[in-house]
């Protein structure tokens, strides 16, 4: 089968940005890199999917109701929006998740768009059948993203030069691990080649 190439750009939001709520240092540092390979798919007309924590105040989630984190990305608050730096594509496909108070909702897999249509089923309307993952955070979101896109039948590239993760050791196992799983590793020049014989 043809390969069908979609951009998949992982919580680039304030909060786990440098300053936010749940800042992972560096965060910032990926996001001139994302508007790279944003540009790229864009120009090239393929599919990009950018995906929000999107939580409510009152959420498992959070420490104050028996969760691990700190309140981050709540609806509708500056801390949720997208990061200052990112260039939103015009024609990107905005997910939300995390909007149910009862589950973590670490995978885009558990988001939906604004018509509340699963990712599963914009990709398949879409006929993606490759992701390319950019984003925050390498041991959390893009980890449980990656590893259920494999699971899903999708091939999928995680862009190690446009992720950051929480924890160093973590995030490097979350590679290693999602390499094992059969998931390729790629940096902007890769996709660069890959993409400029499209459409010629
Ligand atoms: C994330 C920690 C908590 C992430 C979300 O986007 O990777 N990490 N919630």
């Amino acid at each position: 089968m043809k390969n069908q190439p979609a951009l998949l750009i992982v919580d680039l939001q304030n909060d786990f940005c440098p300053g936010g709520a749940l800042g992972v240092e560096g965060g910032d540092l990926i996001v001139p890199i994302i508007n790279r390979y944003a540009e790229w798919f864009q120009n090239k007309g393929l599919p990009i999917f950018v995906s929000r924590d999107w939580h409510p105040e009152e959420t498992k989630h959070f420490k104050q109701h028996g969760g691990p984190w700190p309140v981050h990305c709540v609806r509708n608050t500056k801390g949720a929006e997208f990061y200052q730096d990112f260039m939103l594509p015009e024609n990107a496909i905005i997910l939300s998740k995390g909007t149910d108070p009862e589950k973590h909702g670490y995978s885009v897999f558990d988001a939906h768009d604004s018509e509340n249509r699963p990712f599963i089923e914009l990709l398949k309307n879409k006929k993606v059948n490759e992701l390319y993952i950019a984003g925050l955070a390498t041991d959390y979101c893009v980890r449980m993203t990656s590893l259920d896109a494999l699971k899903n039948g999708f091939g999928i590239n995680v862009l190690i030069d446009a992720v950051k993760g929480v924890d160093p050791k973590d995030s490097q196992k979350a590679i290693e691990e999602i390499k094992s799983m059969g998931g390729n590793l790629k940096v902007l020049q890769d996709v660069e080649a890959e993409l400029k014989v499209i459409g010629q």
